[in-house]
């Protein structure tokens, strides 16, 4: 947090004026970022516009914007990033990263705020918190819960210290599950919103979460039904009609029922992965990632939490590479 503090407040402030894209990931630690970024780009006076992109389609959101900004600001979405950096980069845009993905190649930005520690929302919000006149830990607090990033989170902390854990947690879970039902035009609302305001007053929060939590319990049984475990440390679900918001939690889902401490969850060729018992260490990031690499896919994120693309017809092979891979983890 000491090293992340004000990095980017001379950067922030030399933007006033200027044309500035803000990409964030989909999810409440993207959305949360957008609250902090729109919050500090707005007290400095930039002329700014909020996009929300999944990590797989940053490259094409970036290839149609570049064009009309002089700087690209993207947070929770970096790891997968070279690419469409470089497109930005050569168009003469200024790029600015903020995240928390481990970095598997040099990204190359003009400015990066990266730590594995804290979520993307906390290390926005470090960055630039001299900049704010509103307080907005509550958001960020929300991303710290949600993207499982607790335990170094100071926002989280500070935040319990003033609201009862019981808001905290269920407005976070209340947006997690809703935001999988918004389009970019609903998320550009709520996160100006949310500068101001918390979730308990968004009734279409409420009526979203609802409907795609009523959606889950039906592939939550579903993937019961069908998952497979592949060895004693690996189950795994296809479930290609599932929501691709629901694939993490049920990954989780199976690996708990099924007793296994990694959970795979397979939705046309896109891989959820969760370990659920830490305690052999397993570092699913890298299984996905060595796993998808030898079937033609790619894959990264976080040892407990991590996911991948991989063709739809080597899926099979995909997931009998990647409970190897877990067993060579754990027994060496
Ligand atoms: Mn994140």
């Amino acid at each position: 947090m000491e090293k992340v503090r004000g990095a980017l407040v001379d950067e922030f402030e030399s933007l006033e004026g200027e044309r500035v894209a803000v990409i964030c990931d989909i999810d409440v630690d993207g959305l949360a970022s957008a609250v902090v970024l729109h919050h500090s780009l707005e007290e400095v006076g930039a002329d700014h516009t909020l996009y929300f992109s999944p990590p797989a389609k940053f490259e094409e959101v970036v290839a149609g914007i570049v064009g009309e900004c002089d700087a690209l600001v993207a947070a929770d979405l970096g790891a997968t990033a070279k690419d469409a950096i470089l497109d930005a980069r050569s168009e003469g845009c200024r790029v600015i990263i903020i995240d928390h993905h481990k970095l598997l190649e040099d990204i190359n930005p003009h400015v990066l705020v990266h730590d594995t520690r804290l979520c993307a929302a906390e290390l926005c919000y470090w960055a630039t918190c001299d900049l704010h006149s509103k307080d907005v830990r509550l958001p960020v607090a929300y991303a710290a819960f949600t993207d499982y990033m607790e335990e170094e989170s100071v926002v989280l902390s500070e935040v319990l210290k003033m609201y009862d854990r019981r808001k905290v947690f269920s407005e976070a879970s209340l947006l997690d599950y809703a935001l999988g039902l918004m389009d970019e035009e609903e998320r550009r609302e709520l996160a100006v919103r949310l500068v101001e305001d918390s979730v308990c007053h968004v009734e279409e929060v409420f009526e979203k979460a609802r409907e795609m939590m009523v959606e889950e319990e039906r592939f939550l049984q579903k993937a019961r039904e069908v998952a497979e475990c592949l060895n004693e440390y690996v189950v795994a679900a296809v479930v290609d009609e599932a929501h691709p918001a629901m694939t993490g939690r049920i990954a989780a889902h199976v690996a708990g029922v099924k007793r296994r401490p990694v959970g795979v969850c397979v939705r046309k060729g896109k891989i959820s992965v969760r370990v659920v018992d830490r305690r052999d260490e397993i570092d699913a990031a890298r299984a996905v990632r060595k796993a998808a690499e030898a079937v033609g896919g790619r894959g990264g994120g976080h040892a407990p939490a991590a996911g991948g693309v991989v063709p739809e017809t080597k899926v099979e092979e995909f997931l009998e590479k990647f409970a190897e891979e877990v067993r060579k983890q754990v027994e060496g």
